[in-house]
């Protein structure tokens, strides 16, 4: 029986859909189970009917419950008593408390222009209101700095878009078709767990699953061939591949004709690319590497998921740009179980415009802030200021130190930890730490940024509010209703913003309409024809809906590529114009060529944690034990470092204690700690980002968590300052 049908018959019981929130490629619609006598929610689970759920939620939001109900969500407004950091709050009013942010935001821009107001925000709700909606009026009405955010995706995304036009690829569903698989930086059992079950069937026909990846994660164990790659050198991979199959003419002649551009500058180029040369550089052997681009050539259909890990370099753009020329090559995408998917999110040309209403403007152009480089843009030296502007690309450079524009006196975070997610951690503690920037923080919790606000306010769960949430792993938008009245005097963020717009005197229209208007208003102003299905009646009915694409649904088997060429570019001009390589070439990690004793360190995601989401939740915290550093044991011999060691893991930037777990599961060279906790939540206080820098990678402004050496030692901690800890929260009542 399903558990919609155990409740069916309890009349006491509603039950609610909604979305999970969460930034994962999955995008699940879950249903909620509701004691209506208490209003408490009292089971969540899969939706049955969604067609990449299938009824089951992941080992995290199946405990979402235990999240909403945390004794310590953050129930009422707080304000900072203690100093910066130490987590002394006391709790105020709604009224005091957005009374006062008014006054002191309405300081900051009179004085310094409203370019001194920084809004911090990333993707702790995917949903559109409670995302972006209501921030960005708000924002844009005030004039305050723009935020470039690129902490995920922008380098992969950008080198994607440069091949392919859009981020728009196979569809979940299709890989049940494949009958070769390659999970390419990617762990997916871990970040996409709702692609597995699809991954299994097309196994249970046969298909081969190469996972190709410097850790042999649970995805690789669960495959058919792990991989072992070098960080960072997957480029020279993808090129010695298409060196393997233009020369032995296994390329789809046909589709390269049609649908490509720049096959003979193509051809030419990867002449200088041997499987041996890349063999040297990915440590793949030559032979493998030839084995695996005639397995890949001749066996169709042919899928490729990449994901973010592998961008998350200096040559990360590089990277999926060259990776993603190789389906065009081999017309993987003729098929229906071929062709790659990095994101689908380009498929959904939503027109923003409605909600965020870039029109409150008035034809201000607000400088924009890379938020990678928050420590450089907290910083009160104006070099470091203007080196946090937002420079994408070889053509753009920052301004000149005098034209940086104001300090940044106030910090606006919302559905973001930057304290804990955030690179060079220390540049960020010591910005977040000065006495003359005034700070709020919107959040379910006291997190380790929380510690640093001067008013931390008190937002509703995705159980608490309206939202819709657009995926970028699939197809399917989603609508998600409230299922429970807000957790003490928790507000959504839309609201929250309302009122300071209110405290403002912002007084459009746009300022007042209810967050069900709103949604509905955006749903209705879409024209785009994609957007056919997707009505405010059906989202309402169903909870989720496909957008109007075929079924299924092959983006390029007729090419018609979202480039300014229309086909797949081999050879790009854009990117010349921007001043990269307008071929496809390998563009080393800025780690490489360092010195052989340090040691490469991964941090890619925890397999029980969603960022820091999840991390104060016990259970799931008790899953993961303890922060830990995976290392080789050669690597851990030679430091005189075993199983079980406190180690000291440092580099220029900073430094953490971690436990050594070693394992022949990892390429030599390479370290990895699964990420992201809260720093206050471990023994030392700091997490893995002190030891990751502010440096753009190659395209997007787009971060390069995984292109880190560090030093490894066997060492008593050191002490740790006290400034840098963060305390839990203290309520003097
Ligand atoms: N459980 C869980 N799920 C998550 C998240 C989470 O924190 N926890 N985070 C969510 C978010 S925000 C995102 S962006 C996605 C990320 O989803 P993924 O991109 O799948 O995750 P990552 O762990 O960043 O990268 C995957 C793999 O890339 C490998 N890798 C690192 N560098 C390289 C490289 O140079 N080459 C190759 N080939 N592999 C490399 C890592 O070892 C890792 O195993 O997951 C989402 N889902
Ligand atoms: N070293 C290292 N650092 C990394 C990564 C890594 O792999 N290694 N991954 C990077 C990646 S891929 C990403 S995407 C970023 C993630 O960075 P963030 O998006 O900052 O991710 P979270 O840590 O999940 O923080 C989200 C916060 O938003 C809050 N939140 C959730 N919903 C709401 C809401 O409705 N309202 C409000 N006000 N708050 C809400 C949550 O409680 C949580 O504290 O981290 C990056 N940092
Ligand atoms: S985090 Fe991902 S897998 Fe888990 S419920 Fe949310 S969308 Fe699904
Ligand atoms: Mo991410």
């Amino acid at each position: 029986m399903s558990r919609l049908e155990q409740y069916a018959g309890m009349s006491h019981v509603a039950v609610v859909t909604g979305a999970c929130p969460h930034d994962c490629p999955d995008t699940c619609a879950w249903q909620v189970a509701v004691d209506r006598r208490t209003g408490r929610a009292v089971d969540i689970w899969g939706h049955p009917q969604h067609p990449i759920t299938r009824g089951r939620l992941c080992g995290k939001v199946d405990r979402y419950l235990e999240r909403v109900y945390h004794p310590d969500r953050l129930t009422r407004p707080l304000k900072r008593v203690g100093p910066k950091g130490s987590g002394q709050f006391v709790p105020v009013t709604w009224e005091e408390a957005i009374t006062e942010i008014a006054g002191r935001l309405a300081d900051v821009i009179g004085t310094y222009g409203p370019e001194a107001v920084l809004p911090y925000s990333y993707a702790g709700t995917m949903g559109l209101l409670q995302g972006e909606g209501m921030a960005q009026r708000f924002f844009n009405r005030m004039g305050a700095s723009r935020l470039a955010r690129t902490i995920c995706s922008a380098a992969g995304f950008q080198g994607y878009r440069y091949t392919l036009g859009a981020a728009v690829g196979m569809e979940m569903e299709s890989f049940a078709r494949a009958r070769l698989i390659l999970l390419w930086g990617t762990n997916t059992l871990t970040s996409n767990l709702h692609l597995w079950p699809f991954i299994q069937e097309a196994r249970g026909q046969g298909a081969r699953v190469i996972v190709i990846d410097p850790v042999c994660t649970r995805t690789a164990r669960a495959g058919d061939e792990w991989l072992p790659i070098r960080p960072g050198t997957d480029g020279a991979l993808a090129l010695a591949m298409m060196h393997v199959i233009v020369n032995e003419e296994l390329h789809d002649a046909e589709y390269v004709d049609r649908f490509t551009l720049g096959f003979d500058q193509l051809r030419q180029r990867v002449q200088a690319w041997p499987p041996e040369r890349a063999e040297a550089i990915t440590g793949i052997p030559a032979e493998r590497i030839r084995r695996l681009a005639r397995e890949y050539a001749t066996t169709q259909p042919a899928a490729i998921r990449i994901n973010y890990g592998l961008q998350r370099h200096a040559g990360g753009g590089m990277a999926v740009r060259t990776i993603t020329c190789l389906p065009a090559l081999v017309g993987a995408w003729r098929y229906e179980g071929g062709g790659l998917q990095l994101s689908t999110s380009g498929a959904f040309p939503f027109d923003f415009r409605p909600l965020y209403r870039p029109d409150l403007l008035h034809g201000r152009l607000p400088r924009t802030i890379n938020m990678i480089r928050l420590g450089d843009a907290l910083s009160l030296d104006p070099a470091r200021l203007a080196r946090a502007h937002y420079c994408p690309r070889p053509v753009d450079s920052p301004p000149p130190s005098d034209k940086a524009g104001p300090p940044v006196k106030a910090l606006i975070v919302y559905n973001s930890n930057p304290a804990a997610v955030a690179p060079d951690q220390q540049a960020v503690l010591a910005g977040l730490s000065r006495d003359d920037l005034f700070t709020v923080v919107l959040d379910h919790f006291q997190t380790d940024t929380a510690d640093y606000a001067d008013f931390v306010l008190p937002a509703t769960t995705q159980l608490e509010h309206w939202d819709l949430v657009k995926p970028y792993g699939h197809y399917y938008l989603s609508l998600n209703r409230p299922a429970i009245a807000p957790v003490g005097q928790a507000q959504p963020n839309s609201e929250i913003f309302r009122r300071l717009a209110a405290a403002l005197g912002f007084d459009d229209p746009c300022f007042q309409e209810e967050d069900i208007t709103i949604l509905r208003a955006f749903v209705e102003a879409q024209t785009h024809p994609v957007f056919a299905t997707i009505t405010w009646e059906a989202l309402l009915e169903r909870g989720f809906v496909r957008l109007n694409v075929p079924t299924p649904y092959l983006p390029f088997a007729e090419g018609r590529f979202p480039t300014p060429s229309g086909k797949c570019e081999f050879y790009s001009e854009s990117m010349a114009q921007d001043g990269y390589d307008p071929l496809p070439t390998w563009t080393p990690p800025a780690s490489s060529g360092g010195p052989e004793e340090a040691l490469w360190c991964l941090s890619a995601p925890a397999h029980s944690f969603l960022n820091t989401t999840f991390v104060n939740v016990d259970r799931l915290r008790q899953r993961e034990g303890e922060p830990v550093l995976h290392m080789h044991p050669e690597d851990a011999r030679a430091r005189g470092i075993t199983e079980g060691d406190t180690v000291h893991v440092w580099n220029a930037h900073g430094h953490v204690e971690l436990r050594a777990v070693l394992t022949e599961a990892i390429v030599r060279g390479v370290v990895w700690a699964p990420s992201i906790w809260w720093n206050k939540l471990t023994p030392d206080g700091r997490n893995i980002n002190q030891v990751t820098s502010q440096e753009e990678a190659d395209m997007g402004g787009g971060a390069r968590f995984y292109d880190v050496r560090v030093w490894v030692e066997l060492t008593t901690p050191p002490s740790i300052p006290v400034e840098h800890r963060g305390n839990a929260v203290r309520l003097e009542t």
